[in-house]
Order: C-alpha cells, then structure tokens, then sequence
C-alpha cells in the first residue's frame, strides 16, 4: 500500500521536467526513451515513485500508447483520456488483490501495458495475440472480461459482496464507467442496488462529454451527446469548479463514522453547501465526489488513497472529467477524436487507409432506408449510440427528425421502437448484431408476442474480425429462429440488401429481421458479371419475398 505526501511547490513545478511539445520546430513525436516506464513491469513496481517521476510515467506511457497503435490500429482516444485515471488507480490499489474493472474495455491499453503485456502490443487485436479488451483468461489483472458496455459496476458490486462474504482481507472493487456505457440501463441497476445493499465499492464516471460513435461528429439528428445523464454531469461541472483536495477532505466526513462526524460537523455542513450538485448519485445511496479533473495526477491521488483507506461501506462516485485524445493533437482535432483508427503517422494522425473496393453493406442500407423514408412519411431509424457504425448518421443527415440515438440503451431501443409501431410509424431498429443480445427479452415480450411490425435491422452479422469473441454477431440466427412470428432476411449480396429494405418497409403484419456482414458488397462490376445485375440504372432485377435463408 502506497502513500504520497499532498503535492509540494516543488513538486508543482515537476511538470517542467517533462519532455514535451516545443514552441516551433516539427510537431513533438514522444520522448527519446522511457526510462520510468521500462522500470514498471508490473503495478508493484510504482510503489518507490514520488509525485514527480508518476507524471513522467503517465506521460511515458501515454506516448508508448501512441507509438504502439500507430503501428496495429485499434482503440485509441479513450486510452489516451484514461492515461492518468490508470496511473493513480495502480499507483494507490494493489492489483490483483484489488479488482479494477474496466467498462466496456476500449480503454485498457495503458493498464495492460503497466501490468505485464507492453510487449504483446505488437500482436495486439490479431488471431492469436492480445485482445484488446480485458479478459480474465488473459492476465489475472484483468479483474472482469468485456466488450459490451455498462457491466462494470454489476460486476464490481458482486466482487465486493464477495469479498465480504468470504471475509477477505481488503475489499477493494473500482468499476470505471464513461459517460456513454453508464446510458446503459444495468449502470442504474447496479447503483440502485449498490445503495440499497450497501456496498462497498468506488465507481469512476469517466465523463468526457461523448457518448455516440461516431464521437463528436453529426450524430443520428444533432451534434448533443444523445444523453440527459451527459448533460446533466456537465451542468455539475459548470454549475461549481473542479473539486480539490482540501474540499474533499472536508466533505469526506460524511463518510466516517456518526460519533466521528460530530468532531467536524460544522465543516461537513460547510461542505455539503459547497459541494452541490451529485443529487443523482446521492439519491441513489452513493456518496458523490466531484467533478475534478481526471489529468491532475496531484488532486486524484490523494483521493483515491482517502476512498481505499476509508473503513465505510457505502458506495462512491468519483465523478472525474476527462478528454477523449488527451495529449496528442491529431486525436483532438479529429471529428471522432480517433476512437478507433488503422495504423497512423504519429507526426500527422493521417491513417493508412486503403480505398473500399465497393460500397459497405451500413452505407447500401442507409442510402436504400433514405429510399424507403422518401416515399413513406412513416418510416424513422433509431440506434443505440452507434449512428456511424449503423449508417443511420447518413439516414440522420438527410432525416434529423425521423433519427432517434436513445443512447447505449438496446433495450430500450426495441421497446421504443415498440410502441412507434403501435402509433402506426415504422421504426427501423438498426443494433449490431451481438449488441442485440442485450434487448432479447425486449425482442420476444414486446415486439415478436404482440407481432408488432418493427424492423430490426443487424448489422455486422457474423464473424467481425479483430474485434473478437465478445463482438462476433455469430448467435443471432440461433437466439431469434426459435421466436414466434419473426421474418428473418439475409441477403446474399448487396441487390438483395436494397431489395430487402424495400420489403421490410413494406411489410405490415409482423416484425421483420434483416441481417447482413461487415464490410463490403460484391460491387457493381463483380454483380453484372457474376450474375447479369444491371446496378447503372439502379433496377432492382428481383422483388424480395418474405423469406428466411439460412
Ligand atoms: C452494449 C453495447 N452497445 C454498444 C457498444 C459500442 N460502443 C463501444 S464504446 C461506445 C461508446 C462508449 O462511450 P464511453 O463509455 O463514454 O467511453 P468513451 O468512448 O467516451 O471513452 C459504444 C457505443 C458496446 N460496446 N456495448
């Protein structure tokens, strides 16, 4: 267990020592050696560094992140935004003892590389190398594999019943959540029950202000994160500044013991005054910290080490902002802060990215439903926090007020698209295949037993590559053949895809599925010659029947 001195002037002006960007000359690539970094192979190994040398870690490691995906590609912003969060999460707990849980996963590039794997990054996300996201199989640092999102504080409050059932030694349980996985509706599940259990347990909100993805660009009908919680955790941070040290000291009395509290009531209620805001949370049985700034190592540690040596049981919310890309200017500058890139030039952020042989399946989807809407009113699209990845980012373009993003929220997704076939619109109810999983019951209960016409549409249907297991759309057919009164449509080429577009828009009597790959159709070339498609004058050569092709 580690313990640092609150931060000293001298310490202060460490930042100073860092090698950073200059005022003129070629944009800085990163430090010429990582001398810190190469001395911490695993967490334990942080325990002798003072205040000054974990900021040039966090800095090393932040450029060795940059270096590592520039080369494999993969998950990349929300690393770089985590940074220093990672570093005084493993600096303060005692990994694996201690069980931190990563939300989602996207961003647990830098804990893999301080626990043990910095030089499995070359085989990062390829068959056989490392995953990239969190999986027990592969480090018993990974505390809870993952891959979808808003898991984290089910799982962190089920390790720390565990852990106090059992009797174990400490019962340290970190679920670090975004501002977009804590949409989901298990986040508020878990926090519910947290409070009412009492659980001990820290929950990082990890708030940069993004929930959709594509981030930061044209989201499915505006530019807002699709999210009231987002807007509401900004409101904190506007409404009062960031949170330091002395404040949370002050108002962690809250947290001791009554007879305890009584020593410094005055200042506690001195507190509470000042630190307004957290009402959700604190509603919901958690003691909020915050908001302070996640990229302040100084403020967090000391917080951090008050939480894990606090003797309560109830739940906190740390409430930390952070920046999605932080430290490296080409990820900010970019509409979608990079979140998920090919290999790159760390000079200029410009990814090698070869030219589409053809169309995607998303983009003959989006343009064939933009058909659909043209020539029905009715017709509206609505995802689940992935406008980009669905198309209906194109749809939203053309149709703002016909495109709902409800946020990470598949459930809820299906159910409202629901009642709209209730009301007589035709939702298209466009999720990836495995995120589909999570409205399932949603599926049967609401849609398939009341034979409501909603459309679901699949994307990403079979194996998606890199990704790996936890995204693989490979169940879909098992998990909805066995529904009652579901059409189940998969073309075999892109034709058939606007074909069948043109079909479910059509199609009154019941709920449709349409499913198809990644990637990208045949190409207008290829169809002609393979199979005589004249694709120029857009003739669609079949009419779609209610089928279902396995
Ligand atoms: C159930 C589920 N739906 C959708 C996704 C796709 N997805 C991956 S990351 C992400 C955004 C997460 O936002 P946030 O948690 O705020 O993290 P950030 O990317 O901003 O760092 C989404 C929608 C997912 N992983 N799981």
């Amino acid at each position: 267990m580690r313990t640092i001195q609150q931060s000293t002037q001298s310490q202060k002006s460490s930042t100073s020592l860092l090698d950073t960007q200059t005022d003129s000359g070629p944009p800085y690539s990163g430090p010429a050696s990582k001398p810190i970094l190469d001395s911490v192979k695993f967490p334990s190994d942080m325990n002798r560094l003072n205040m000054s040398e974990l900021k040039q870690l966090a800095h090393e490691l932040r450029w060795e992140v940059i270096e590592a995906v520039s080369k494999t590609g993969g998950h990349f912003s929300s690393s770089l935004g985590v940074i220093e969060l990672t570093t005084a999460l493993h600096y303060v707990f005692d990994m694996p003892e201690d069980d931190i849980i990563w939300d989602v996963a996207h961003q647990c590039y830098p804990h893999k590389m301080l626990t043990g794997r910095r030089d499995r990054f070359p085989t990062l996300r390829q068959l056989n190398g490392m995953s990239g996201f969190c999986k027990r199989k592969e480090s018993e640092y990974d505390s809870f594999g993952a891959g979808h999102s808003s898991t984290s504080i089910s799982a962190a409050q089920g390790m720390s019943v565990a852990k106090s059932t059992l009797n174990k030694r400490k019962n340290n349980c970190i679920a670090v959540i975004g501002d977009g996985a804590i949409t989901g509706g298990m986040a508020y599940e878990a926090m519910n029950n947290a409070g009412y259990l009492s659980s001990r347990m820290i929950v990082v909100l990890n708030d940069n202000g993004q929930v959709s993805l594509p981030t930061g660009t044209q989201s499915a009908g505006g530019v807002k994160p699709a999210s009231q919680l987002s807007a509401y955790t900004s409101n904190l941070l506007v409404s009062k500044p960031f949170q330091d040290f002395r404040d949370f000291a002050k108002s962690f009395n809250r947290l001791l013991p009554e007879n305890v509290q009584d020593v410094n009531k005055r200042i506690d209620e001195y507190a509470r005054g000042v630190v307004t805001g957290g009402t959700l949370f604190e509603e919901l049985g958690f003691f909020y910290v915050g908001p302070i700034d996640g990229h302040d190592l100084e403020n967090m540690v000391p917080i951090l080490e008050k939480l894990r040596d606090s003797d309560s049981n109830k739940p906190v919310l740390l409430h930390i902002k952070t920046n999605k890309g932080q430290g490296y200017a080409p990820a900010l500058a970019a509409s979608d802060r990079m979140h998920g890139v090919g290999k790159f030039d760390i000079a200029t952020g410009i990814q090698q990215k070869g030219k589409a042989a053809a169309p995607s399946f998303t983009s003959i989807f989006a343009n064939s439903l933009i058909d659909a809407a043209t020539e029905d009113r009715a017709v509206v699209g609505i995802t689940a926090a992935m406008p980009g990845g669905t198309g209906m980012d194109i749809f939203g373009r053309r149709f703002p007020k016909r495109t709902f993003d409800v946020g990470i929220a598949e459930q809820h997704a299906v159910t409202f698209a629901a009642g709209m076939a209730c009301e007589g619109l035709k939702p298209f109810c466009c999720i990836y295949s495995t995120f589909m999983q999570r409205g399932y019951d949603q599926v049967v209960h609401d849609v398939a037993i009341q034979n409501l016409p909603v459309r679901m549409i699949l994307d990403r249907a079979g194996v998606v590559g890199n990704d790996g297991p936890t995204h693989h759309g490979c169940y879909d057919l098992a998990y909805l053949g066995c529904i009652p009164n579901l059409t189940i449509m998969s073309p075999s080429d892109e034709i058939e895809l606007r074909n069948m577009v043109a079909t479910c828009a059509g199609f009154d009597d019941g709920p449709t599925v349409l499913r198809y790959p990644r990637g990208v159709g045949y190409g207008a070339e290829k169809l002609q010659n393979l199979f005589g498609y004249d694709l120029e004058d857009g003739e669609i050569p079949t009419k779609g029947e209610f089928i279902v092709r396995i």
